[in-house]
């Protein structure tokens, strides 16, 4: 093992010490502060969201975390092979989608046959995320002050007890933090060379895909399908439920809509309620067959398949060591303190469950410390802002007008543009990011929605369709909880021309007694 303790380590230093743990046999890299024979108030075992924010938190309140991690790095799967390149496909996608949309025009170069390099942007994101979890292992040494073993796997012993390197480690709980990886759906060919979970996809891409299929809709499917297609290669999304159905937060109708048309009129090809039968190709993948809604059999050609067919909890050997209940995804069952069945073993991140979110993995480490410390403290995890990428950002909260019209009498509609969005080609909304769709290619400049109880005048919910909005769903989510109304968001100040336009929509009714639709 590779001791670490009693000298600072720099972000570069971190750099080479990871690079170094990619060889065979690499040791494991110890930092113990609070000294190695203690009994800690907890151990985490995966140092992701969930474990190095439960870590930080529970230090933060005085007491005595250690992390314990299989990779060289903390942070977890989100710099490594999720969040972060998804960011970086979503930025890429959004850039090329400009773009192409813009033709040559205004002195903007001329993308209409242009291809973006997706293999350079894969090995330009996997060069670069060293620097990424350096950055974590640092922050967590020298700023956080935690304790943390990396670069080998924690065994459990029994709920008071792990085993890393041969030593054994003695706490007061257990926190399992483990995350999930990619489902493989039973269908034959997921084997060939050429068949990519987003996990592979960053470790094993070598070659630039032409013919891409993506099997699956969820957001992994749609956001990677959405980079590879806006990139120039034709994509073909083939999935067994309708495409951005979510629960219980769901995406309100005419958004969904809005998305998916805009998806097929870039040229995008979806089949929802479809069926894989087989990936075919003799060692590489060749083309995917699958049976339509209708029934009708195709095969579609395809150098590229990723597979985007959801995620499964990674539990073991956890919890049949401990004994944990488990639900029916496989997810481990947690009270809302994040207590499993085992008393003394808490569980977090997407090892529980959807929603599978940083948000969830990072409160969810939070609340166990809080309650592992003595403060009972509880997790509402049922009503939450979410959003996804196409070559747009999506972003929603509270309920769709559906689900409101179902529980209130008085349902109030704001939207920008009125009447269907897909049919007008007029610049609205008009805002920063979309002013050039605005004036170029209006059908294109997104889509907002925001629902109302008339009666009592509450805001029930957000939608938007476009860039430069999501950070405000974090803050309108708050907003609503709090209760908040019309009137109150009428009397705020928004800073002209922002892209959610909720303020300057809801001002222009705020003054109503009876409210109206503006729609
Ligand atoms: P993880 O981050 O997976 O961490 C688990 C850790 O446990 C890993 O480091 C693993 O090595 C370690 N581990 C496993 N077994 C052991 C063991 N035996 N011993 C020691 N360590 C072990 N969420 C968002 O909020 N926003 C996004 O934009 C977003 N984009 C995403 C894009 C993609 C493609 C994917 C797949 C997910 C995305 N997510 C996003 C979800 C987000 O990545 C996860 O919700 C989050 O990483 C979960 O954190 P976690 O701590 O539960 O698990
Ligand atoms: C760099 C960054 O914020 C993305 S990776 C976050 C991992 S962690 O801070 O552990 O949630």
């Amino acid at each position: 093992m590779m001791d670490l303790t009693s000298r600072s380590t720099t972000v570069e230093e971190w750099c080479e010490l990871i690079d170094r743990c990619y060889e065979r046999d690499s040791e494991p890299l110890v930092n113990l502060p609070s000294g190695k024979d203690r009994v800690y108030d907890a151990i985490f075992i995966g140092g992701g969201p969930g474990g190095r924010f439960g870590a930080a938190y529970m230090q933060a309140m005085g007491g005595t975390p250690l992390i314990v991690e299989r990779w060289p790095f903390l942070g977890g799967s989100c710099p490594h092979n999720a969040c972060v390149p998804h960011h970086v496909f979503s930025d890429c996608a959004a850039e090329f989608d400009l773009l192409r949309w813009l033709r040559g025009r205004l002195g903007f170069p001329d993308f209409t046959n242009g291809r973006g390099r997706i293999l350079d942007i894969v090995r330009m994101f996997v060069g670069g995320r060293g620097m990424g979890h350096a950055f974590m292992n640092w922050q967590s040494k020298e700023q956080l002050g935690l304790d943390y073993i990396l670069n080998v796997p924690a065994r459990v012993i029994d709920s008071h007890t792990v085993e890393v390197d041969g030593s054994r480690f003695r706490a007061r709980a257990i926190v399992l933090g483990t995350g999930a990886r990619s489902i493989i759906p039973d269908v034959p060919g997921t084997k060939l060379h050429g068949v990519f979970t987003h996990e592979t996809l960053v470790e094993e891409l070598d070659y630039e895909p032409n013919r891409i299929v993506v099997i699956g809709g969820s957001k992994t499917a749609v956001e990677y399908g959405s980079f590879f297609h806006a990139a120039g290669a034709p994509v073909t999304i083939i999935a067994r439920s309708p495409i951005l159905r979510f629960e219980p937060v769901a995406l309100d109708e005419d958004a969904r809509t809005y998305v998916i048309d805009m998806m097929r009129s870039r040229g995008m090809a979806i089949y929802e309620e479809a069926t894989v039968e087989a990936i075919l190709g003799r060692e590489r993948v060749e083309a995917v067959r699958f049976r339509t809604a209708q029934g009708a059999e195709q095969v579609v050609p395809a150098d590229f398949v990723l597979l985007g067919t959801g995620m499964q909890p990674n539990v073991e050997p956890f919890a049949s060591k401990l004994g944990l209940s488990l639900g029916a995804r496989g997810e481990v069952i947690v009270d809302s303190r994040m207590m499993t069945s085992v008393p003394d073993v808490f569980a977090v991140g997407d090892m529980i469950g959807h929603p599978m979110e940083m948000w969830k993995a990072r409160k969810g480490g939070m609340t166990a410390a809080r309650n592992i410390m003595g403060e009972e403290f509880h997790l509402d995890i049922r009503n939450y802002p979410d959003f996804l990428h196409t070559t747009y950002e999506v972003s929603w909260v509270g309920l769709t007008e559906a689900q409101a019209r179902e529980r209130y009498p008085n349902v109030i509609v704001l939207k920008m543009p009125p009447g269907n969005p897909t049919q007008w080609d007029l610049l609205i909304p008009l805002a920063d990011r979309v002013m050039l769709y605005a004036f170029l290619e209006p059908r294109r400049s997104g889509f907002q929605k925001c629902v109302i109880d008339g009666d009592s005048r509450r805001v029930l919910g957000f939608c938007h369709v476009g860039y430069g909005c999501k950070d405000s769903f974090q803050y309108l989510d708050y907003l609503l909880k709090q209760g908040v109304t019309i009137d109150d968001m009428g009397s705020m100040n928004e800073l002209f021309l922002n892209p959610g336009h909720f303020i300057q929509l809801c001002r222009l009714r705020a003054g109503m007694k009876k409210l109206t639709d503006l729609a």
